[in-house]
């Protein structure tokens, strides 16, 4: 898969790209990223992105031109007959991303993604060259740029043979839709906390049980609204009645 990137920051990915899972990707041969510096697609000698915007009122807009540029120079297929990469503009006005979405990013070939800074990008950039807005959450940053970078691991982590057989794709599958249990490691036993049991019993069936039980548990306390999209069991459903009512129990205790 390829990524290409498109920022007056092109710094910025350096390290970004050079460590980690994104990194070895990158040097597996199984990503390629290549950014792109906005300014290059400027054509006075300034290399100027921005100006005031219409109507006045404070902040600065990147100015059109040398986005539409930069994706008509960068947007065609890799081949002739190959499909244009998905050209997304990073944006709270966007679609929320979330791993249905990545997994579908993932999926449909290549990405272009647009990275503006200040109060934006002028609307006639998304109504002629962007296929899709993508929001990383519903917060101000000051640029698309960290949210490039959460859409390339999170996508990168969805191409196989990126996360080690050994690592949890096949595993986040199973336990799709809900929070993950509780990890222990070395020492046995932390500021008087010990490990549970089970983890060091070695029946391997006991604990597959604990951690579906703690999955349920964490999701049922935290994010009960995943609970209605999560692929769950009858005995999922029985458990998860038995953890309600504990926690109705300790509720009640006060
Ligand atoms: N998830 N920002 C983009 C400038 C901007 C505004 C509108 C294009 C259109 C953000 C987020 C985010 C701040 C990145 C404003 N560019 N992007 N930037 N949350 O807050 O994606």
């Amino acid at each position: 898969m390829r990524v290409q990137v498109v920022t007056i920051f092109p710094e910025l990915f350096a390290p970004f790209l050079a460590t980690s899972l994104v990194g070895r990707a990158v040097e597996k041969g199984l990503l390629e990223v290549a950014v792109h510096d906005l300014r290059d697609f400027t054509e006075d000698r300034h290399r100027s992105a921005d100006d005031e915007p219409y109507g006045g009122g404070g902040g600065m807009v990147m100015t059109a031109p040398p986005w539409i540029r930069a994706v008509r120079t960068l947007g065609g297929p890799r081949e002739p007959g190959a499909a244009p990469p998905r050209r997304v503009l990073l944006s709270p006005q966007g679609r929320r991303l979330d791993e249905a979405a990545v997994r579908e990013l993932a999926s449909r070939g290549d990405l272009l993604l647009l990275c503006g800074r200040y109060e934006g990008v002028d609307e006639r950039v998304r109504r002629t060259v962007v296929d899709e807005e993508l929001s990383i959450g519903d917060y101000v940053l000051s640029g698309g740029e960290l949210p490039a970078m959460v859409v390339v691991e999170a996508v990168s982590r969805q191409i196989p043979g990126v996360v080690g057989l050994a690592g949890s794709v096949e595993r986040d599958s199973f336990r799709e839709g809900l929070l993950d249990h509780p990890h222990y490691t070395r020492p046995p036993v932390v500021e008087g906390l010990a490990v549970p049991e089970v983890l060091v019993s070695g029946d391997h069936a006991a604990i597959e049980r604990w951690r579906r039980r703690e999955a349920l548990r964490a999701t049922l306390a935290k994010r009960p609204d995943l609970l209605a999209a999560a692929p769950l069991d009858d005995a999922d459903r029985r458990e998860l009645e038995r953890l309600a009512g504990e926690a109705e129990d300790e509720a009640g205790e006060d």
